[in-house]
């Protein structure tokens, strides 16, 4: 049983369609605590994180937009992510935008380090999240995390990411949209790219334990990055960057229950829901369900059940 955290992080700072930072409450709303207490497990609520100091941080790329915001937040969730870890407890954190992965995984990465584990990092995303913010044409922030967590160049603003993950150890998984300045890099990185043109032709299950037998053999830590546009936006519409082709709500939730019968799973972030756009709160209760999913909920509960 695991000793769940919840964390809220209502950044809207990353990308300019306002209302993520609703987040947090939809995921309380929609039964996130009691979802998890049911399934036997513990549960604290830590809150809300809020940014106080903002640093006069600049980038020479003119695009990017709220770095001060984003700079804050990535020192504070890092700080919360790694208190959660060194407490023996996961963090799921509530979003707020994807850029607060930037944060999130450099909290793991600094507990890692600590423990002298290697980290590795499922990207859950239509999105790769590749580029810097020297890259960036829209500015928007939230489509950086996997550069910075890999160590590439042109995060001077930011504090120096603990230990950059390996592009071996990184997994993105279901994309289906990439820049062109995104995808010249991932040419140069060894990463793991199962985009949805992969996923089509061998499902979702042999890509995915290919990785988690690689996690499980270096005895790794593993951060899991939900981004709603993971998922379908016929089943998931509370999303400012939909995109066509995604997961369907059978394979995200096959996905987490392999994700769950691994045991590997020692952080989460959930990205991207923007309430303001979602209907009567199906796309927070189909998080909050995949989330059970994740912490043990089954269809059918057999006693013995291979590992992985
Ligand atoms: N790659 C584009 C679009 C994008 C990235 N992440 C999201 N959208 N959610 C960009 O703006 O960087
Ligand atoms: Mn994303
Ligand atoms: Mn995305």
């Amino acid at each position: 049983m695991s000793n769940a955290i919840l964390i809220g992080a209502p950044i809207d700072s990353g990308q300019r369609y306002p209302g993520c930072l609703m987040g947090p409450s939809a995921y309380r709303v929609a039964g996130i605590a009691q979802a998890i207490r049911d399934l036997g497990h513990g549960l604290q609520d830590w809150g809300d994180v809020t940014i106080t100091d903002l640093k006069p941080v600049t980038t020479p790329n003119p695009a990017v937009h709220s770095l001060p915001e984003t700079v804050a937040w990535t020192e504070t969730l890092a700080d919360r992510v790694d208190d959660a870890l060194s407490q023996d407890g996961l963090p799921i954190v509530m979003g707020g935008d994807h850029s607060l992965a930037l944060g999130t995984v450099a909290g793991a990465a600094a507990f890692a380090k600590r423990q002298g584990r290697p980290l590795f990092l499922l990207w859950l995303d239509a999105h790769s999240d590749f580029h810097t913010p020297l890259t960036t044409t829209s500015g928007n922030l939230h489509g950086t995390p996997v550069a910075y967590i890999a160590g590439r160049d042109g995060f001077d603003a930011f504090p120096p990411f603990p230990e950059p993950i390996p592009p071996q150890n990184i997994c993105l998984f279901g994309i289906r949209s990439v820049d062109p300045a995104e995808h010249a890099a991932l040419l140069t990185h060894d990463i793991a790219i199962h985009d949805m043109r992969v996923l089509d032709e061998r499902g979702i299950v042999a890509p995915l334990r290919e990785f988690l037998t690689r996690v499980r053999a270096a005895g790794g830590m593993l951060h899991v990055s939900l981004d709603v546009d993971f998922l379908d936006p016929s089943i998931a519409p509370a999303v400012g960057t939909t995109v066509p082709g995604g997961t369907t709500f059978r394979e995200a939730h096959l996905v987490m229950e392999l994700l769950h019968e691994s045991d590997l799973v020692t952080s989460l972030d959930l990205v991207e829901l923007n309430p303001f756009l979602d209907e009567r709160g199906r796309t927070a209760r189909l998080m909050v369900d995949l989330v059970a999913s994740l912490m043990g909920r089954k269809v059918f509960d057999r006693p013995t059940r291979s590992h992985m």
